[in-house]
Formats: C-alpha cells, structure tokens, sequence
C-alpha cells in the first residue's frame, strides 16, 4: 500500500498547471503502476469539480422482458480475440461473433468456411488480440455494412458482415509487427480501413546480426487495407511508434499519435522527449504517389507500394504534442480532433481545417493546435456527444472529464474561462470511452461508455482473474450520471454504438450467400444437390458426406467408411423456421459446427477410431432434439 503522505510522493498543486511538474509525476505514477499510489495522487488534482454523489438519470437503462435495446455494442473482446454484440442500453449480450479464436459452439476454427476466412493453411493461430472494433461509413455516416477489428497480437486486421454477423475476410498485414491502432475512412466513404502498425522492426528482418543492432534503422509503417478487397493499399514508413489513429470528415486526411520519438528499444530511452509527435498523412498526396509509381516494395510483398512518410516527408507531417500522446479522436463537429497525452496531463485540440495550409508549408506544425486543456492525469481516450462537449478518460484518476471544447479553445487564446463542466467518478481505471453514435456526425448525446481496465470490488470475487467493468454513464443531461455497472470478461479495450436502424442483420442464410460458396462448388463438382441430396461420395481415402437437416432429423442416419479415412461431413439446414440452427458433432472426434436456417457448413475429421462412433445434433432444435443422431460405421 502506498502512504498518501509519503514525502517521496510528489506534491501538486491543483492551481498551478506546471506541466513538467505534471510531467514528472504521470511518469512517476505510470511506471509505479498501482492503484493505491493512483488513488492518492489523484486526490491532489481533483479540483473543485469532482463528482457529486449519483443524481438522478433523465433518461431509463431499463429495457423491460420482450424489449428490444435502442444501439447495437459492437465490443472488443480483447485478447479472447472475438467481437462481442451488446444491446443497449440494457448491456445485455447478445451475440459472440469468433474472428481470430476458436469458438467451439460455431465451429469457428474448425469448419471449412471459417478455416477458408481464417487463411488457416498459412495462418494456423487460433489466436489473437482485439482492440478496435470500428463501422464503415458513408458520408460520416455509420452505414452498417461491415465492421473491422485489429489483431495486435498477429498482425492481422479482420472484416465482419454486419448482415450475417460472422467475419468474411482477415489479411495479415506484411512488413510489419502488431497491428494496433485502427480507424476507417469516413468520407466519401470507407475506401481504406486505416491501421497503425506499433512497433520498429528491422527491413528486411531476416536474422541478418547487422541489421538487428542497427536500432535507429528500425522503422515502422501506417497502413492502408481497401475496405471491399481487403489487400493492403499501401504502406507508409514513419519516425517513432504508431499508436491509435482516426479520420478527417473530408477524406483527406488521417492521423495518429505517435510515441517514442526517440526511435528507442527501452522504457527510459521512449521516456526521454518530452514531447512526441502526431502524424498526419496526406491521403490524396498518397494516393498520387502510388499512381505516379513513386514507390518502393519490400521483399515478401512486392504487391504492396511503400511510401516514405519519415520527417521531413510531402506525404506527411508530425505535429510535436505532450508525451507519448495515445488516444486518437475526430469530433463530431467536423473540425477538432484530440490527442490524449496519456504522460501528459493535457489533450491536444487541433483545427483538422488548418491541415491543407500545414501541407502547403503556410504554416508550422504547432499551428494547427488549437488548445491544449489540462484535464487530470492519464489522459487516454475522448468521446462527443455532439453538442460542444468532450468526455475524456483520465486512467490515474479514474474519472471521466467532461468538458467543453469551445471554451477549452479560449482559454488556450489567454481567455479566463473555465472549460471543465464535471468529473466524474468511474471505477476502475477506465481506457476507452464511447458515447452512441460518437465517432460520426449523428452524435446523439445519450449514453457513454466508460471502459474500466479494472473492476476489484465492483462484482462478487471470481477468484483472482477479474472481470473488466464497462460502465454505462447518461449524459443526456447537464450532468454525467453513472446507471450501470457490466463486467465484461478479458479487457475489451474499446467499443463502438450504433443506432439499431443502421444495422439489418438477415433472420436466413440466404441459398447463395458467398459464405459456404466454395462448400456449394465442391457438391457441385460431386454432382451433389445440396438442398435435395443425401450422398457420400468417396474418392479413395476421402469420403464426403453430404446431409440436409429438417429438425429433428439429419438426411443420413448411417454411413460407412474405412479407418483412417478423411472424412468431410456437409451439412445443409433446409428448416427456413427463424432460430432453428442445428449441430453436428462427432463424439470423440473434436469436431462440432453449428448450421443455422439454410446455411450450409462443412467439417473434416480423420475417422482414426473403429467401430460406431454415434453423431448428433448440439444446437437445441425440436422436442426430439437429443434424438437427432446418426451413426458412423468405421471398418477396422
Ligand atoms: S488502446 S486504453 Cu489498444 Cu485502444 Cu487505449
Ligand atoms: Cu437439430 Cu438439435
């Protein structure tokens, strides 16, 4: 535990905004990394706007029995490596959708259409680490076709369809390590999905010992993947490491914070500057570039052009901002983004409308901020509501600022005004925050999400791995009120609300989706019908079984084959009946799927044990549910 009067402890006064002294102490109180110490020190900068005790919400979290929620959640599930979907504002969850993990009530990981988006034969982990989950857009717009996810932990960067709810595409991004920030286009609409590769990496990083050691030759890279082909576009080599990245509402325009301007391999040497950098890229200068062949390619990818975005770049600028800046996030206003100095006790507003100059050399870097607030310590991740306030999270204090970016502008001129509205109270140590509909310009001002890294005490104790605390804050009013506390399992990192009128999900499968295309070309190719047919077709020690499903019953009951076949059962769910999914699982053979209303899914196990070896279907479907069953006759 950590003494609040430790003299050790830095002392702050809550009037003076001395921002090395700031400085000094959101390093000190990072690399200590304890809540107690982060308790403590917080007290001293509170201010006078700190949270009153719970006032009364001006609108219902309550979403009654047979009740649909007013936003769809599109959820992070971090490091399970799935997207989870939330109703709000209940915060009930009401769907997992698999993307880098393995999912065994779907078969996601185990099925021939999955394993086809999975690229498994090249990238066989079942693994992954989710942080951004983001919508396309048209028009800055949310227009719920899709929606994308990063993958920190394989480099990957995923694509779900928001009408079927399962991820169609992942491409693992080349020349690069860990996939972190990402953003779409907003305008004209979402051509690229934009994402921050994070860390240096020699080029090419073949082993070679020179290259290892030469650590200022590392270099990292922003990525462009086109959103429809999802092949990367283009790449842009930067200075430092790339954090979180968001969009201009022109289209011209990406940008991303950047730490590490050191170009360092080591805590202290990332620490040094005290100030880092955010990166803008001129996408239509980019764009020109690569039309005008003006490019490179590295090794493994000669596909991909590489562009050199380092200082000093036409295709770039870097905006020097407070320490190891991290969140990234465009207002509703169309005008003003935010970086969040995380070490910094400030967020950096700039005037995204001043970029055009910046780029035609009219004026310097620092000429595009226009405001620089002090907000609390840990700055890490701002929010809108639409109507001139900004929500941000300070993680050291554990609090959600709101404030008003108008007024934070002023007093950035010299004006005396103050420009924090409230803190709030939230529990514990929250990352992201969300509010519905925020990232767009529909921002409607109705709830905010707080993303809590911690919850200790907030839930009963599942023994010493806790939940994460996504909290569930009303800001429809002058005040934040805090409504709902909802534990979320492995940190989900971030989140995004849409309105449900963006989204329509299909209650079918429809008979030609391109999902199971592939599955349909193979029965082809066997002569099969798969909505009439029941086969097995065997091609020497390969048997393909293909069934259909009408609850309660499989097509085939009975099939024969030899030990050591391969088998590939093929099931198509000819029931058009909203919510009758079957299963299939082989006991003892580890593979079990789900076939939703007529979809068809595919699964291939080696028939490697002799004897009857029974199946059956694992999504409940009918009265006779446990009776739909079949055997598999394995000849020894
Ligand atoms: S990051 S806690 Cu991976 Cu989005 Cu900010
Ligand atoms: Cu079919 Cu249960």
């Amino acid at each position: 535990m950590i003494d609040p009067n430790d003299k050790d402890l830095p002392k702050v006064d809550a009037e003076d905004a001395n921002a090395s002294e700031h400085v000094k102490l959101s390093r000190r109180l990072f690399l200590g990394g304890s809540a107690a110490l982060v308790g403590a020190a917080g007290a001293g900068l509170g201010g006078s706007l700190v949270s009153a005790p719970a006032q009364a919400a001006s609108q219902s979290a309550h979403v009654g029995p047979g009740e649909l929620d007013e936003y769809y959640g599109f959820w992070s599930g971090g490091h399970s490596g799935e997207v989870r979907v939330l109703g709000l504002p209940s915060m009930r969850e009401l769907m997992r959708i698999p993307v880098f993990n393995l999912d065994c009530a779907t078969g996601w990981g185990l099925t021939n259409e999955s394993k086809e988006v999975l690229n498994y034969d090249e990238n066989p982990y079942l693994v992954g680490d989710c942080h951004h989950p983001h919508m396309s857009m048209t028009d800055g717009h949310y227009d719920g076709k899709y929606v994308f996810i990063n993958d920190k932990g394989n480099t990957r960067v995923a694509r779900i369809r928001c009408d079927i709810m399962k991820t169609d595409k992942i491409v693992t991004v080349p020349n690069c390590q860990a996939i972190h920030g990402l953003r779409v286009q907003k305008v004209p609409h979402t051509k690229y999905v934009f994402a921050n590769a994070e860390f240096r990496i020699p080029h090419p990083n073949n082993g070679a010992l020179e290259s290892m050691k030469d650590i200022e030759g590392y270099y990292t890279m922003f990525n462009a993947i086109d959103a429809e082909t999802m092949e990367v576009a283009f790449q842009v080599i930067v200075d430092g490491n790339l954090d979180n990245t968001d969009a201009d509402y022109t289209g011209k325009y990406a940008f991303s914070t950047c730490y590490n301007s050191e170009n360092a391999v080591d805590l202290a040497g990332t620490m040094r500057n005290e100030r880092d950098h955010v990166v803008i890229f001129n996408i239509e200068r980019i764009e020109a570039a690569v039309k005008a062949g003006k490019y490179t390619t590295l090794p493994g990818a000669d596909n991909v052009p590489v562009l050199d975005g380092r200082k000093g770049s036409q295709l770039t600028r870097y905006v020097p901002v407070p320490k190891s800046p991290h969140g990234m996030n465009t207002a509703p206003d169309g005008r003003h983004c935010v970086a969040n100095g995380k070490l910094s006790p400030t967020v950096t507003v700039m005037d995204m409308w001043k970029f055009d100059d910046l780029f035609d050399d009219k004026i310097k870097p620092r000429d595009v901020v226009v405001a620089e607030p002090e907000l609390g310590l840990g700055p890490l991740h701002t929010a809108f509501d639409g109507r001139g306030n900004a929500y941000t999270t300070v993680f050291i204090d554990s609090q959600i600022v709101k404030w008003d970016v108008q007024k934070a502008i002023e007093a950035y001129k010299g004006e005396k005004v103050n420009y924090i509205k409230q803190k709030l109270d939230v529990q514990y140590q929250p990352g992201h925050n969300h509010t519905t509909m925020g990232e767009t310009r529909d921002a409607d001002g109705k709830w905010l999400i707080s993303l809590c890294k911690f919850s200790k005490d907030r839930f009963l104790n599942c023994g010493p791995l806790h939940a994460e605390n996504d909290q569930l804050i009303d800001i429809s009013g002058d005040e934040m009120v805090l409504v709902h506390d909802g534990p979320t399992y492995a940190e989900p990192h971030d989140c995004m609300i849409v309105h449900r009128s963006k989204v329509k999900p299909s209650k079918l499968w429809s008979r030609d989706d391109p999902f199971f295309a592939s599955t349909v070309a193979m029965a082809e190719k066997d002569g099969v019908n798969l909505e009439t047919d029941n086969k097995v077709i065997r091609d020497g020690n390969k048997v393909r079984v293909y069934m259909t499903s009408v609850a309660p019953n499989y097509g085939i009951t009975e099939f024969n084959v030899k030990l050591g076949d391969e088998v590939t059962v093929v099931v198509t769910n000819l029931d058009k009946i909203e919510d009758v999914t079957h299963g299939f699982c082989m006991v003892n053979h580890g593979a079990q799927m789900e076939i939703s209303p007529q979809a068809t899914a595919s699964i291939t196990f080696t028939a490697d044990k002799p004897g009857v070896q029974w199946y059956y279907c694992n999504w409940f479907c009918h009265a006779l549910h446990m009776e739909m069953r079949g055997r598999m006759l394995v000849e020894a």
